[in-house]
């Protein structure tokens, strides 16, 4: 947990092939109408992007909540969810509590949490790790960063995602398209790409990919438009914005790097051709021409759109393996050939949407508090009209 106080916390539990995942979601303003097909759609869509493997078949996630609500309203208590594991029934004397075990694994895989994950914890069959370092685990966060996305939702905030590059195939940037054609073309798109010409060549790609028994990185990006200038803070390092929201997409499995607004290419350029120059009119208050900041500057929101852009390594678990070592006889072996997906960068942009979701709540909740969504929707209000009159 950061240092700084959040007002939104989140846990869950669970593995892979365990009965469910289950998660606890607190301080979620009471009075929101929680809406499950908002819920669930993202579930959906999160297992549905192209080059995901055989499990996906077996699997149709839906939330069930289990406590913190009354009358599809929530009441300020802790909420519960869980996602149930349909695959549970073909593992259940390997998985349940106090099973036999079995389908025991010792090859750990180059690029997974398997082999330092076997040694920090004293295990003897990898399959222990594995079971909870999976990103099966993204299910059940996906429908809690749903949730967060329903309150943001509800104070005039909307947070969409979409895939910009799958291995070597990088999308054309797209100019003059409003936020709403954004997730209608990205929604139609397989592999949640927002460019029909690079949707072809991703499928290609992810196809030759699966044909050399091999997995396909990528990158994804994350826009939040409608937010009030003011969010995080410079005076202490764990309460800039930025720093925030690198830490929650960072956890994300395979995630390797965050980039805010331009700033890979922001570091190539003089100082003059990168920030974003100050304007006023009497009708827009300040703004800017250019969001070269992605919205973020000091550590704090400028009421430009929040850009990030996020960038996941390809799948550790191949069909052609890489080398390892046999725990058990330190000889040298293939690495484990587990059923797994060939890309899950169009999955990555579902879960980074809501997870994005989960920290900007946060970060609402901290400067606008959190008891009721009444008060939430007035101060926001009130402070729009002392920003609009500054
Ligand atoms: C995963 C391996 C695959 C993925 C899984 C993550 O599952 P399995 O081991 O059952 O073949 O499909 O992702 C999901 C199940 C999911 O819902 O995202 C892994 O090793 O991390």
């Amino acid at each position: 947990m950061l240092e700084a106080e959040l007002r939104l916390r989140f846990v869950d539990a669970g593995e892979s092939h365990g009965r469910m995942l289950v998660g606890i979601i607190e301080g979620i303003p009471a009075g929101l109408n929680v809406d499950e097909s908002f819920i669930n759609r993202d579930l959906m869509l999160r297992q549905s992007g192209y080059g995901r493997g055989g499990r996906q078949n077996i699997e149709k996630d839906r939330v069930v909540f289990l406590s913190g609500l009354r009358r599809g309203e929530t009441i300020g208590s802790p909420i519960a969810i869980s996602v149930e594991n349909r695959d549970f029934e073909n593992w259940k004397s390997v998985m349940s509590p106090f099973g036999e075990g079995g389908r025991e694994v010792f090859h750990p895989r180059p690029g997974h949490a398997d082999l330092g994950g076997y040694l920090k914890y004293d295990r003897s069959d990898i399959r222990d790790v594995l079971e909870r370092s999976s990103a099966r685990e993204t299910s059940v966060r996906t429908a809690a960063g749903a949730l967060a996305r329903l309150v943001l939702r509800e104070v005039g905030v909307s947070v969409v995602a979409f895939v910009t590059a799958i291995g070597k195939v990088r999308m054309n940037e797209l100019s003059g398209i409003n936020i709403h054609e954004l997730e209608v073309k990205t929604e139609g798109s397989p592999v949640f790409c927002p460019d029909e010409l690079a949707t072809r060549l991703m499928i290609a790609e992810i196809e030759e990919a699966k044909r050399a028994r091999d997995t396909l990185g990528g990158a994804v990006r994350v826009v939040v438009a409608g937010v009030v200038p003011g969010l995080g803070s410079y005076s202490q390092w764990d309460r800039r914005l930025d720093a925030r929201l690198s830490y929650y997409l960072m956890s994300i499995q395979a995630v390797k790097a965050v980039e805010i607004g331009d700033g890979i290419s922001a570091s190539l350029l003089p100082g003059s051709a990168v920030h974003d120059e100050i304007y006023y009119s009497s009708e827009r208050g300040y703004f800017r021409e250019t969001n070269r900041a992605g919205g973020i500057e000091g550590g704090v929101s400028n009421g430009e759109n929040i850009v990030v852009n996020i960038y996941m390594k390809p799948i550790p678990t191949l069909m052609k393996p890489l080398k390892s070592v046999d725990i058990r006889t330190k000889k040298q072996v293939d690495a484990v050939k587990e059923r797994s997906d060939v890309c899950a960068v169009p999955s990555l942009s579902v879960i980074a949407k809501n997870v994005v979701s989960m920290c900007i709540l946060d970060a609402y909740l901290e400067k606008f508090g959190s008891d009721t969504m009444s008060e939430l929707r007035a101060r926001i209000t009130e402070y729009r009209e002392y920003i609009f009159s500054k």
